[in-house]
């Protein structure tokens, strides 16, 4: 085995690397390979941490605003110079291709440099505001001390870059909790980012959700944002309101497609196979159910069948494959398990759904003639299974695209432009995108209503959310 992946990994506290006595085993959600190992963190640590943080953090918000937008650019450097391993990794703890149609963990590796190097030239500015004759007054955006982060197991290294790199920026320093599934390219790039920046200013804890839970009750915390499941992402809020401390949480999405009438199905097919089943259907902004006039509902589910059946599923590692295993066993029970009662329920599968191999992979499933009630259509699968939803009227495929407690994004496909448009301003979600779903941009605000979460990521308003206002009032003397 290359020595380069088989190996320890600490976590990384003051610039130090730092061991528990306990030791979790990492394996590959394919083939139960051993990627490598990495300590159990503690609430200890967290303090350990969040101390070095907190010692870190007047140096680090003291330096001039382009000095921090240059460490932003080395941070991107150094991703760029390990993205080869970094890749690796992320494709044996998560399981997604390594190329994957151009979206697999090079491409995450690829937005950890992109959003890197897009974050170093965001800037918040002062502005001068109105005020009475004889009175100045100036607002600035001034960092908020300590930035909490905790990620999950999706997008592991895209998601941490998300949270660190704008914290960062604004003059902030970080303690990060990697989710226990997939702590290892997260620890690995920590580590390689210690040698660049300061000690203290950047560090990571390992652990389950008692060290999360640590971590967002800490009353020297001064923000946490969280990436996960909105159950714990409420657990992370009711203990943030302990201390008062801000949250940002990006939280699950149950995203709706509607196809609107007379729209030629099988050309708008590709993008929305390719909307549902980025990273094998587990991403919080992915198409997870399709709402189709009756007429067309036929159609649209032969044309999807044949992308899937046409799928290679199997080893991230391998050449072809195109689409990897569901992460972990819990979130392949629940794909399964929703598969099957919709299909005892009377959804017809068209195309996959069968193991492959002997790990937690699975071919994707289109499954046809799906209702409203549904339990694959009113909860969050998170995995390799799309229902296909006939609708009556457009009217009802818009209230039934709002039902439900998620509102992080949406999409309307084909149709008039006036019609897509009005059906896209009924819609309640973050995001509604037009004959596309799936894209993001560093510098175009992202985030949900509802339950899907608080606040946004991304952009000048991301980078404000980890600033407090500090306003200064100006009387001219005499
Ligand atoms: O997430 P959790 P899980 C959804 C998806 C999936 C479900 C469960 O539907 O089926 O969530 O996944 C840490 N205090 N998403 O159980 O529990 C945990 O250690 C503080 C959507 O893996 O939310 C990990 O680091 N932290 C999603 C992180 O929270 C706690 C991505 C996420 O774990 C904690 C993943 C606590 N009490 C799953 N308990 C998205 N929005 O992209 C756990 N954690």
């Amino acid at each position: 085995m290359n020595k380069i992946f088989d190996r320890h990994y600490p976590m990384i506290i003051d610039g130090k690397p730092v061991d528990t006595d306990s030791v979790s085993e990492i394996r590959s959600p394919f083939d139960g390979e051993l990627v490598g190992t990495c300590s159990l963190g503690t609430a200890e640590a967290v303090d350990a941490a969040v101390a070095a943080a907190r010692a870190a953090f007047p140096a680090w918000s003291g330096l001039a605003d382009e000095e921090r937008a240059e460490f932003c650019q080395k941070i991107g450097s150094v991703f760029e110079a390990h993205a080869v391993e970094l890749a690796s990794l992320i494709t044996r703890e998560q399981g997604k291709p390594l190329v994957a149609g151009g979206f697999g963990s090079q491409f995450e590796v690829g937005g950890c440099i992109g959003w890197s190097m897009a974050t170093s030239q965001l800037s918040l500015t002062e502005e001068v505001l109105p005020a009475g004759e004889g009175l100045s007054v100036v607002q600035r955006r001034v960092p908020k001390g300590v930035v909490g982060s905790i990620t999950p197991w999706n997008w592991p290294l895209l998601i941490a870059v998300w949270h660190i790199l704008p914290a960062l920026r604004t003059g902030n320093c970080v303690v990060i909790k990697p989710s226990e599934l997939t702590p290892l390219s997260t620890l690995r790039a920590v580590e390689l980012l210690n040698e660049t920046l300061p000690a203290g200013v950047l560090n990571v804890v390992t652990g389950d959700g008692l060290v999360g839970a640590a971590l967002s009750g800490h009353p020297d915390i001064d923000k946490i944002i969280f990436t996960g499941s909105t159950a714990t992402g409420k657990k992370v809020m009711h203990a943030a309101a302990e201390n008062i401390t801000d949250c940002s949480l990006e939280l699950g999405g149950n995203d709706p497609a509607i196809i609107l009438p007379g729209t030629p199905v099988e050309a708008i097919a590709p993008g929305l196979f390719f909307g549902a089943f980025i990273n094998a259907g587990q991403t919080c902004g992915a198409i997870k159910r399709v709402y189709v006039p009756e007429a067309d509902h036929d159609a649209l589910v032969a044309a999807l069948a044949e992308l899937a059946q046409a799928t290679v599923v199997g080893n991230g590692l391998d050449d072809g494959v195109a689409m990897g295993p569901v992460q972990n066993e819990a979130q392949y029970e629940k794909v399964r398990k929703l598969t099957q009662d919709a299909l005892k329920s009377g959804a017809s599968l068209a195309a996959g759904g069968e193991p492959v191999g002997n790990g937690f992979a699975l071919r994707p499933a289109i499954l046809g003639n799906c209702r409203q009630d549904m339990a694959i259509v009113t909860e969050e699968q998170f995995g390799p299974a799309l229902p296909i939803v006939p609708y009556p009227n457009l009217e009802q495929a818009i209230e039934w695209a709002n039902e439900g407690e998620f509102g992080l994004c949406a999409s309307v496909w084909g149709g008039e432009s006036a019609e897509r448009e009005n059906v896209a301003n009924a819609i309640n979600a973050g995001t509604v995108y037009i004959n596309t779903h799936a894209e993001l941009n560093p510098m175009v605000p992202f985030g949900g209503v509802k339950a899907s979460g608080i606040g946004v990521q991304f952009g000048v308003e991301g980078l404000k959310s980890f600033t407090d206002s500090k306003v200064f009032y100006e009387r001219a003397n005499g």
